[in-house]
């Protein structure tokens, strides 16, 4: 196992623009990711296993619910601090941030939100701690980008709703104790429900074979007539835009988490440019490979301001939703540009587990497609900037 020698690129000074919370947050991340994360993932993704053991630290460093109020167990965060550990857990691994952006903002976002008091009192606290893992269940078989088309669904039996349907590449499935799931009832309109584990006709069976993100369990939600109490429906919000609303919150986590990816690509093909020697000089002195490096710190620096002006705009209730997509799209696709570069840096070594690119390589290809793909981002920007809707 080699050891982890990261350091962080800071070309601009970013640090400047942090509070002493935001950087003591950030350390902190940064800290138990170098101590708990590093040392296994590369295991746990040859075995294709999501490390469980992970789950009490990742609720201790206020992973799980960041912004969340404290009075429901969250740790009461901002935005910006939200999204410094979102970067720190996906310098670790994209599969480890997945984990927290699932559990913090599809799961304990919506009950927070859209919840009664007695499901937050009743959920929250044990999510925040880790004690319980939730999931979120928007896509279906057949509606991914098009989530509006969905077929699960809820009947009004009186005393019960009656869940019918199946999601597909649910993050957490596999363990989780509870899923919020996106169903439509009988007028059509779309409601969000939370189903626990254990109702009978609930199955959450897992996917396999995956080349990403394998630190993550992923797999399907199964209703087969699944009696749901009444109390589990989300009062506060239904529609299309309730999920989505959900999404933007994650979404605006993985705009931080690629920055945390791209960061360890470069920061390990740097490392290893100036110790690599061919023709008898260190590959660093060559300018092909000068010319990635300073492209890779360029669109990393441009990315961590870009994101850190989106968080000021969050936390001031003034980011909007194209705003998000922009970042989310723009961040991925850096990330994804700057591990493909960085795996050639290191030449053979690069697909190699004993350094984290090719991980994050393949991890990256699922985040550039979950929370709404490249393109989907790219036709609500264009939505935004000219009126015209492309998805219709
Ligand atoms: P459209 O007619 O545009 O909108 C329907 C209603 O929703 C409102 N809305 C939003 N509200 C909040 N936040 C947003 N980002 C919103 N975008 C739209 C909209 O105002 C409208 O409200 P109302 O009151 O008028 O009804 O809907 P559409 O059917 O045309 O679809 C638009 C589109 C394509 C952009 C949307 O469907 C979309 O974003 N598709 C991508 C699907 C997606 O992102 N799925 C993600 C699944 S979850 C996941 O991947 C988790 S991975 C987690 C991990 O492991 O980290
Ligand atoms: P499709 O929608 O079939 O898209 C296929 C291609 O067509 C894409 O390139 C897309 O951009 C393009 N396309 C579609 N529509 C248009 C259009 N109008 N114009 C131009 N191009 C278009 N979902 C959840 O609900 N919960 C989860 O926890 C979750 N976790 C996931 C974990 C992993 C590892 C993965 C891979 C996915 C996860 N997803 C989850 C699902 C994810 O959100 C969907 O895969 C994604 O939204 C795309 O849907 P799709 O795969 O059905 O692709």
């Amino acid at each position: 196992m080699s050891t982890d020698q990261f350091q962080a690129p800071d070309y601009f000074h970013l640090d400047d623009l942090l509070t002493e919370e935001h950087k003591l947050v950030r350390d902190a991340a940064r800290d138990w990711v170098k101590r708990s994360v590093s040392p296994i993932i590369e295991e746990a993704c040859q075995k294709a296993e999501f490390p469980t053991q992970i789950i009490g630290g990742l609720a201790e460093i206020g992973a799980f619910g960041p912004y969340i109020p404290e009075q429901y167990g969250g740790a009461g965060l901002d935005q910006i601090s939200y999204g410094l550990i979102m970067q720190e857990l996906e310098r670790g691994d994209s599969g480890v941030r997945s984990t927290a952006s699932v559990q913090s903002s599809l799961v304990m976002y919506p009950i927070y939100k859209y919840g009664s008091e007695e499901q937050r009192q009743k959920y929250l606290p044990k999510l925040a701690t880790g004690e319980m893992v939730g999931c979120f269940g928007l896509t279906e078989p057949d509606f991914g980008s098009n989530p509006s088309g969905m077929v699960t669904n809820i009947k009004d039996m009186g005393d019960h709703y009656l869940l019918n349907g199946a999601k597909l590449w649910i993050s957490n499935s596999p363990f989780a104790d509870i899923a919020v799931v996106w169903a439509k009832n009988e007028e059509g309109r779309i409601k969000g429900i939370i189903v626990e584990r254990g109702m009978e006709g609930f199955t959450t069976p897992e996917t396999h074979g995956k080349w990403s993100l394998r630190a993550s369990a992923t797999g399907e939600l199964v209703f087969d007539n699944v009696k749901v109490p009444k109390e589990n429906l989300l009062p506060g919000k239904d529609g299309l835009g309730a999920p989505l609303g959900c999404l933007d919150s994650a979404r605006y986590g993985i705009a931080w988490g690629t920055i945390g990816a791209a960061m360890d690509c470069y920061d390990t093909a740097l490392r290893y440019a100036k110790q690599r020697k061919q023709f008898g000089k260190p590959i660093a002195g060559f300018q092909l490979q000068q010319k990635k490096l300073a492209e890779m710190i360029t669109e990393i620096t441009k990315a961590q301001f870009l994101t850190w002006r989106l968080g000021v705009l969050r936390n001031e209730d003034r980011a909007t939703s194209a705003q998000i997509s922009m970042c989310k799209r723009n961040n991925v696709d850096m990330a994804l540009k700057i591990a493909r570069d960085a795996r050639q840096i290191l030449g053979g070594m690069g697909i190699t587990g004993e350094y984290p690119i090719m991980r994050h390589m393949m991890n990256l290809e699922s985040v550039v497609t979950y929370e709404g793909t490249h393109d989907i981002h790219l036709l609500i920007t264009g939505l935004d900037i000219t009126g015209e809707n492309a998805f219709v």
